[in-house]
């Protein structure tokens, strides 16, 4: 007799940080949200549904800048958000950061630093501190680059996605704002867990539990 497979869409895993942001995210509906491409971009999947954009690698920021800019223009007040993973934001995000800064931007980008190149195998990159190889490397300073790329650094927020209440107030802060703010959402993807090496973060397997009252904050990471 023939069986047929439950169809199961790709989904964000049990314990992606992502999830925070774009719960968050879909909260405001009335928020445009430019994405890129990782492993968050399953975020435009249903039930989050919380990501309107995918062009190429680096392109959420361009293209966040860009709708602000018509929209604002056009007299609207519909507010942009663009993420993008820290991988991509090595890669190619930097530079359209730098533009949208240069060219008087003020849309929000939210970094989602999960610390690893997730969706292609967990590849280390400039801002995990360790080479392929697994050598240790100069880790490369997100915050700073921002800063040196013309964010004000009152705009530069970094808190822990998985903090929802936090998270929220940060992107209505920024949102309220006429100038670029970045917010960086910086927590380990939940499988890099399972890695023995970890510089900073110690979740190895151990028994799940949610713990609210000693939840980290952003400041422990
Ligand atoms: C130009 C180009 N190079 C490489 C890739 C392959 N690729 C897809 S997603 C990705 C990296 C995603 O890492 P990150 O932005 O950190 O997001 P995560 O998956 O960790 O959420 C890469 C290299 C691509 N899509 N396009």
């Amino acid at each position: 007799m023939e069986k047929k497979a439950t169809a199961r869409p790709p989904a964000l895993c049990a314990g992606c940080p992502h999830r925070g942001i774009f719960y968050t995210l879909s909260k405001k509906k009335k928020l445009i949200v430019t994405g890129d491409i990782g492993c968050y971009t399953l975020g435009s999947a249903p039930p989050l549904s919380a990501m309107h954009t995918c062009f190429c690698m680096g392109g959420s920021i361009s293209t966040g800048h860009g709708a602000s800019t018509i929209l604002k223009m056009a007299g609207s007040d519909q507010k942009v958000v663009s993420v993008i993973g820290d991988s991509t934001f090595f890669h190619s995000g930097i530079t359209s950061l730098m533009d949208a800064v240069y060219n008087r931007g003020s849309s929000v980008t939210i970094i989602l630093d999960n610390r690893i190149t997730a969706m292609t195998g967990h590849q280390e990159n400039p801002g995990t501190g360790y080479t392929l190889m697994g050598e240790p490397a100069i880790e490369a300073d997100i915050p700073a680059i921002c800063k040196a790329i013309g964010v004000k650094e009152e705009n530069i927020t970094i808190l822990n996605p998985l903090m929802l209440q936090e998270a929220e107030e940060a992107i209505d802060r920024d949102l309220s704002k006429d100038e670029p703010a970045v917010i960086i959402a910086k927590w380990p993807c939940i499988l890099k867990s399972l890695l023995i090496r970890t510089k900073e973060f110690d979740l190895r397997p151990k028994k799940c539990v949610i713990d609210q009252e000693n939840a980290p904050s952003a400041s422990d990471v």
